[in-house]
């Protein structure tokens, strides 16, 4: 049972939610007063409560989607919120649907999306991964965030040619050096509201790090919003090479490292927008006519099942008109798939650009 203090937090929690008029989350979509009453005693194994599941989207009323899994187990004790968000945001993923099995394809079917250099800046490939055995971030303890880090560090020492590189630990590194990384693109930023009103930042930054090879092409960020982020990128609209250096490191450290999977879910990750191929493949891009207007480029994104984010990322704004523009839905299709989506709908959003 979910003690009383715990449950006025979740009463204030849901009233907040209610009587806001500026939150359009899908947490405040989904809460009903008939799925709040129903999920607000449970508790996962590992204690995780409906409040775990909802208060950075309480605290954070602009989120757009509100919620993360405390542990793996709160995707189906707390399923009949999670159920409709999921289905919601990754484009009809129902509860009776099951992800399709890992398949990255034939890597040969994809493209350099601008040969001719004069739209993308930039392309970035990452999918994310859990370690099998290791609850997300609000149930880890410091011992274990570093135990997580040893384990992924020996992986990550194995690896030769164009992925070899270093591990270097957010402990002891400059914040001259972190903000250069942050602001080149390579790393993740420091404080996020999101993440720590979850209660994921907790002990930071113990077993926090990136690694990367010389040339910056190939990237992992160790224990930030997931275990793993495994990254691509590389300046230029060169999605072959640079998914197809995904692919290769993905499978060079899963034969060390077990990754946590569901079969319904895919592979599983702490945010819900995230979960299954986990994959998101995106550009930075610079469409000035038809980007004129932030809305009506969402719009028209929006009709490719791509999502439109700012130059630093999520919740950020465009600066010099760069947009960062990436397959919306990871679920209820391959990683393939995934990355063909955004594939396409880049293309056609150049061809728009191009005849307006
Ligand atoms: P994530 O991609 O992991 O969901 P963010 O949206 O916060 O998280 O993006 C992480 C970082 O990656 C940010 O600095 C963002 O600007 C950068 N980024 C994303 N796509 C590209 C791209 N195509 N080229 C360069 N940097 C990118
Ligand atoms: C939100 O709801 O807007 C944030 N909690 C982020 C949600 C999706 N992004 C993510 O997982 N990084």
């Amino acid at each position: 049972m979910t003690d009383q203090a715990t449950l006025d937090k979740l009463n204030a929690g849901f009233k907040r939610l209610q009587d806001s008029k500026e939150c359009h989350s899908l947490l405040k979509k989904y809460l009903t007063q008939d799925v709040f009453d129903k999920l607000k005693s449970r508790k996962t194994a590992m204690g995780a409560t409906l409040l775990d599941v909802i208060q950075s989207g309480v605290e954070n009323l602009d989120s757009g989607c509100g919620v993360y899994a405390p542990d793996a187990e709160s995707y189906k004790t707390f399923g009949e919120l999670f159920d409709p968000i999921i289905e919601d945001y990754h484009g009809g993923f129902k509860p009776t649907d099951k992800h399709p099995p890992c398949d990255f394809g034939d890597i040969n079917q994809f493209v350099n999306v601008d040969p001719e250099n004069k739209y993308v800046i930039s392309t970035r490939v990452r999918c994310g991964r859990s370690l099998q055995g290791y609850p997300f971030n609000p149930c880890l303890t410091e011992a274990q965030y570093k135990e997580m880090q040893d384990k992924v560090k020996a992986q990550l020492a194995t690896f030769e040619g164009e992925l070899k590189g270093s591990y270097f630990p957010l402990t002891g590194m400059d914040k001259k050096t972190q903000q250069q990384l942050i602001d080149d693109h390579f790393l993740f930023k420091e404080g996020d509201r999101f993440l720590q009103a979850a209660n994921a930042c907790r002990y930071w930054p113990t077993g926090r790090g990136i690694y990367h090879n010389d040339a910056k092409t190939f990237l992992m960020w160790v224990n930030e919003e997931d275990h793993l982020r495994i990254i691509s990128m590389q300046k230029g609209g060169d999605l072959k090479q640079i998914f197809g250096r995904l692919v290769k490191a993905v499978k060079h450290i899963e034969q060390k490292i077990p990754f946590s999977h569901d079969d319904r879910l895919g592979f599983l990750t702490f945010c819900p927008t995230n979960l299954g191929t986990t994959i998101r493949a995106s550009v930075h891009i610079k469409l000035p006519k038809l980007a004129a207007d932030r809305k009506k480029l969402e719009e028209v994104a929006g009709k490719y099942n791509l999502q439109v984010r700012g130059t630093a990322g999520e919740h950020t704004e465009s600066v010099g008109g760069v947009y960062d523009i990436s397959n919306k839905r990871r679920m209820g299709l391959t990683e393939y798939q995934a990355v063909k989506e955004m594939q396409d709908g880049i293309l056609e959003l150049i061809k728009i650009e191009k005849s307006m």
